[in-house]
Parts: C-alpha cells; sequence; structure tokens
C-alpha cells in the first residue's frame, strides 16, 4: 500500500479507537482508568487485540503493561528495538488524549509500517504503560520502570487508599512475586524510546504549529502531608481548648500556593485534601492533603522543597497539632536524547516546515526510559494547552501530523543506525 493511503488508514483506525477508549472508564459521570482497575483491563484487552490485529507478539505482564514486538528486523527478535508508545492509565476526570494518543500512535506507525511494506533494520515495539499518573499508589512510572528493569522492590509495600499493597495486587495477578520481580528488562539499551504526547501547555498552540520536540523534562516530587489534631464535638467546645487541624492546614495549603505564586517557574499544587471525620458537627481529627511540587531542575526543586518544609514545619510549631510530611515521589528532571531529538525535529519539519524545541512541565514514562536508552518525545498540540480536563482536545489533523511525523522518524533513525 502506498505510505500516504497507510497513513490515512491508520490514522482513521486511530480516530475511532480514540472514541472507543474515551468511553473506558471506572466513572460514568468522567473518564478515569487507574491502575488494576476493571475499566483499565477493558481498555488493556481492547490494546491486546489491537496490537496483534498487526501480527504483533503481545504482552500482558503481570502489572498489567501492554506491549507488542512486530519483528520487522532480518536480524531476528533480539535485533535492537524501536519502541513507541506511552501509558493508558489517566487522572481522575480526565481527557481522552493524556497518554492514550501516544499509545495509539504507537500501534498505528507499526500498521503504517507493516501496510507500506517499509523494510527496516531495528525490530518494532508498541508500548502501552499501566501506571505513568500514580493516581493508586501516588508513585509514578511503575509501568516504565517495570519494562526497563527499574522496578523498586520497596514499591511493593505501598498502599492504595483502602490500605492494599502493590504486593498485594500483584499476588493476585501472578504466581509468585519472585516471578514478577525476575522479569527480563524488555527495554534495553541498544534500543531507542519515541514517545508522543499532547504537549499539556501553550507554547505550540501559541506558535500555531501542530508538532514540536521536548527536549527536557521538568523534575517533579509528591508528598503526603498528615496534620493530626483532636475530634471533638463542636457545639461544646470552646475555641481555647480546641486542637482543630483543619485551620493549620489551610494556612499550610496557603503556604504552598504563595511558593507557587513566588517565581514563573515553580509549580506547587495541593490537589487531594482529606477531612476526617469529614462531618459537619464534628471538629475535625485529622486533615491529608497531596503536594505536587515541580521545577526545570532537581536542584532547585531541591533547594524548594526544602524551604517549604522549613515553612510548613513553622506553621505545625505554631500550633498544638501533630505534623507529618512523607515523600511519595521523587523524579529528577530528564535531558532527552539529541540524536532522537534530532531526528524528531527533521520529521516535524519535513511534515510541517519548522520544530519547535521545548522544555515539559508535565511528567512523562520517558523521564524513566530515558534512563535506560536513548529517548525523546513528540509534542502534540491540545486545544488552549488544557489537559488533566475533559476538554481536552486535539484536532483529527494534528493526530494524523504526528503520525506523519513518526513513521518519518522511524525511518530516520532506521537509517542512521
Ligand atoms: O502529572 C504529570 O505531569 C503527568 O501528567 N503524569
Ligand atoms: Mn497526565
Ligand atoms: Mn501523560
Amino acid at each position: 500500500m502506498e505510505l500516504d493511503l497507510a497513513v490515512d488508514a491508520a490514522a482513521e483506525r486511530m480516530e475511532e479507537r480514540l472514541g472507543l477508549l474515551k468511553r473506558t472508564s471506572e466513572h460514568k459521570a468522567w473518564l478515569q482508568r487507574t491502575l488494576f482497575s476493571a475499566s483499565a483491563e477493558t481498555a488493556a484487552n481492547h490494546l491486546r487485540r489491537w496490537m496483534k490485529a498487526t501480527g504483533m507478539e503481545v504482552h500482558y505482564d503481570a502489572l498489567t503493561n501492554v506491549y507488542g514486538l512486530a519483528q520487522t528486523s532480518p536480524d531476528g527478535p533480539d535485533a535492537p528495538r524501536i519502541h513507541i508508545g506511552s501509558h493508558y492509565d489517566t487522572v481522575i476526570n480526565a481527557g481522552a488524549y493524556d497518554g492514550t494518543l501516544g499509545v495509539l500512535l504507537g500501534i498505528a506507525v507499526v500498521e503504517v509500517i507493516r501496510e507500506a511494506r517499509l523494510p527496516l533494520r531495528h525490530n518494532l515495539s508498541a508500548l502501552a504503560f499501566c501506571d505513568e499518573e500514580g493516581v493508586r499508589f501516588q508513585t509514578t512510572f511503575l509501568g516504565s520502570a517495570y519494562l526497563c528493569g527499574r522496578f523498586d522492590q520497596s514499591w511493593l509495600d505501598k498502599p492504595d487508599e483502602f490500605g492494599k499493597t502493590l504486593g498485594e495486587w500483584l499476588v493476585d495477578r501472578a504466581e509468585s512475586i519472585d516471578a514478577v520481580l525476575q522479569n527480563e528488562p524488555y527495554i534495553r539499551p541498544s534500543d531507542c524510546f519515541l514517545e508522543a504526547h499532547i504537549e499539556q501547555g501553550p507554547v505550540l498552540e501559541a506558535a500555531d504549529k501542530a508538532l514540536g520536540v521536548f527536549t527536557e523534562i521538568a523534575a517533579q516530587t509528591r508528598a503526603e502531608v498528615e496534620v493530626i489534631g483532636r475530634a471533638g464535638h463542636a457545639g461544646t467546645t470552646p475555641g481555647s481548648l480546641r486542637c482543630d487541624p483543619l485551620p493549620v492546614a489551610c494556612r499550610m495549603v496557603q503556604a504552598i500556593d504563595a511558593l507557587c505564586q513566588s517565581e514563573e517557574a515553580v509549580r506547587a499544587t495541593v490537589g487531594r485534601l482529606e477531612v476526617s471525620p469529614n462531618a459537619s458537627n464534628v471538629i475535625p481529627g485529622k486533615v491529608r492533603f497531596t503536594i505536587d511540587l515541580r521545577y526545570p531542575d532537581a536542584a532547585g526543586l531541591r533547594a524548594r522543597r526544602d524551604r517549604l518544609q522549613t515553612e510548613l514545619q513553622r506553621i505545625a510549631d505554631g500550633s498544638k497539632v501533630e505534623y507529618r510530611y512523607r515523600e511519595a515521589h521523587w523524579a529528577d528532571d530528564a535531558i532527552l536524547s539529541p540524536a532522537i531529538t534530532d531526528a524528531l525535529a527533521e520529521a516535524c519539519e519535513c511534515v510541517q516546515g519548522e520544530a519547535l524545541r521545548i522544555c515539559s512541565g508535565a511528567g512523562h514514562d520517558s523521564m524513566m526510559v530515558a534512563r535506560v536508552c536513548p529517548t525523546s518525545m513528540l509534542a502534540v498540540r491540545c486545544r488552549e494547552g488544557l489537559s488533566h480536563h475533559p476538554d481536552e482536545f486535539v484536532s483529527e489533523a494534528d493526530c494524523r501530523l504526528a503520525l506523519k511525523a513518526l513513521v518519518d522518524a522511524v525511518i530516520r533513525l532506521d537509517r542512521g543506525a
């Protein structure tokens, strides 16, 4: 089949699949696909079916990563792999493109290469990572770490909000934890990885460009804070006798927002806050909230994290509460591979005339994979830069252009090998 026809056919299938996965949710009212949920399993089964239909050898591992190997190389299954993909889990009240578009583009590239009968020296691999958002365990990149052979055994003890640990979830899914931990890394140093992902920011739209390339990804940390006071009767306990953690937590949230407002490059967010026992006539006993803190580089992030911790401790010390700060996740900034970035940039120039090189404030599985093999990212324009929101949108034309650029980049990398 002629290349452009193969791209058109694959782009059409991708559009239908985006629609189907947008409706594959654990919640009727919004899109949510959390690790180990039934909706994630349904999505995984769709992905396995689509990968199988392209003739890939398909895998569905104990963590619920889905990946397929297309043996396009004449040198057999162990030849270097060009991996293309992203994550298929979502945040809560998610958009339809974050992660999912990159996964479907990976499958579509394999379809185009096969249908256009383009010879490759590499094998092609489509990846669908199971947990990039970290909604269940507050730590991210579980799936990509596992496929990179960088799974941290301490993660097995991480509890979800119901107290069930990752290890307990895995026991339900694998014959043994040892078998899970002894996996042969599927992503190897001799491979390379291309992740296409919506920009989740306004730069491409402002430049009126559909595509760009990410050159680096900001450092990020997540923490869980507990502020513990003493529950009591709302009607009988005078202010002087209260140890109410909620006003203290509010002062802490104000301090976190003040940090976010203090300089353009820092991002500080309290996305989740729980008051217990959460009854209108009971003085709260405990408040738990999350902190998501980001900065372009790890040293800068560390300095701001330390400054914030000092301020939160000062607020706690000025009250009668007990205060705990627990770091749940840390990822250094990732500098992406110049060679892979250049191949993607040349592909962008080929399909749209130029390639913007931008930084990503959002985290991606590429931060993990870049520690193992040459990695870079294609950024795809999304309307108003909106993401982690149901109105997240990418036009069909931009999805198709991203597919064209990825196929072009794969051919460049394969020839440059
Ligand atoms: O939060 C992030 O940056 C990504 O969407 N997980
Ligand atoms: Mn996301
Ligand atoms: Mn994402």
